[in-house]
């Protein structure tokens, strides 16, 4: 069966799964590895300093020919730098985070870059949507590091009520069961993050892939709400400290306790005192697999709950 919708003719893909663009995770080796597979695959931008962000992109178009695109982490000082270089770089698709990505619509727009923001509300995603987005990824509290208040269940079908443009549902999914259940739900597609942290491709250190599938099903918290920036990872001894942090109203020192940890984690492979950004689903994560395993997985187990469905329907 093939799982076309109006978001694999807008991006040119095979398989309507678009790889999460995860800060000092997401790399050219994950992305290209994606887009090889039928998927999208994302750079995650983060705070990458512009030159290394112009290398990734370059080695991601030498690793595939397949269309890939970049995730802009919109509170980072120097996006308007980052925005310029995708300009420059003609890169096929942007994704956005963390914000509200309205000043440089136009500009992504005219140069005929597909925009997917991340919206993890109905407003935001309404605005987006009339002011040009080709399609809205609606991120559920389950998802990994910066996160809204909804979850997926309910933000997905309001989302597909709200607007007419697709609906990409992200938080929580990371097999074939959640695949068909985003579809269910009205999505056109879906964005993993978490299992692909333990693509055999990504680049990050082999301690927090570890964690990844260690962690269990109470194993992640979100931290950080005094800050205004909630973030969602795998408990560990840095996440005590912030939670402590959390109670005694002490949003500063978590910024300052927070600089240089996701790194920490993810290139260093320090998983006590770094940032261990992860989803719900790291529950789910069993193995590490090649990009392309995962797709060809998931799209056939969502195959299976299709025809186990349909002929629930016809009983
Ligand atoms: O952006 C993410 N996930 C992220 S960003 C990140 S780096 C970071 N670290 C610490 C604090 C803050 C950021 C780590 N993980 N996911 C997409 C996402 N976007 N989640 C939530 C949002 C979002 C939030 C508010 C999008 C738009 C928004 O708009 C507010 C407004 O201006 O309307």
């Amino acid at each position: 069966m093939a799982f076309g919708t109006r978001l694999t003719a807008l991006l040119d893909i095979e398989h309507p799964i678009i790889q999460g663009g995860m800060a000092w995770t997401a790399t050219a080796e994950l992305a290209a590895a994606v887009s090889q597979a039928g998927g999208l695959g994302i750079i995650g931008a983060g705070h990458m300093p512009t030159d290394l962000l112009r290398e990734q992109i370059r080695n991601a178009k030498a690793l595939t020919s397949r269309p890939f695109g970049v995730n802009l982490m919109l509170l980072t000082p120097h996006i308007d730098e980052l925005v310029q270089l995708v300009l420059d770089e003609h890169v096929p698709v942007v994704t956005t985070g963390a914000g509200n990505p309205g000043k440089y619509m136009a500009a992504l727009k005219e140069q005929g870059i597909k925009v997917l923001p991340i919206a993890p509300s109905v407003a935001l995603a309404k605005r987006m949507e009339s002011i040009g987005a080709d399609a809205i990824i609606g991120e559920g509290m389950e998802a990994g590091g910066h996160i809204g208040e909804l979850t997926t269940m309910v933000l997905t079908p309001l989302l597909v009520d709200a607007v007419s443009i697709p609906v990409v549902a992200a938080g929580g999914i990371a097999d074939g069961r959640g695949l068909a259940a985003a579809f269910a739900l009205g999505a056109e597609g879906v964005q993993v993050g978490t299992r692909f942290m333990c693509a055999e491709e990504c680049t990050i250190h082999p301690a927090v892939k570890e964690q990844v599938i260690k962690a269990r099903d109470r194993d992640t918290v979100v931290t950080g709400r005094s800050t205004g920036h909630p973030v969602r990872v795998i408990k560990n001894k840095l996440a005590r400290q912030i939670a402590e942090l959390d109670r005694e109203n002490r949003p500063e020192e978590i910024e300052a306790l927070g600089t240089g940890k996701l790194a920490l984690a993810m290139r260093h492979g320090d998983v006590e005192m770094g940032s261990l950004m992860a989803g719900q689903a790291a529950a789910m994560v069993c193995e590490i697999q090649p990009a392309a395993q995962i797709i060809t997985d998931m799209v056939s187990e969502a195959e299976a709950v299709f025809a186990r469905l349909g002929g629930l329907g016809a009983r």
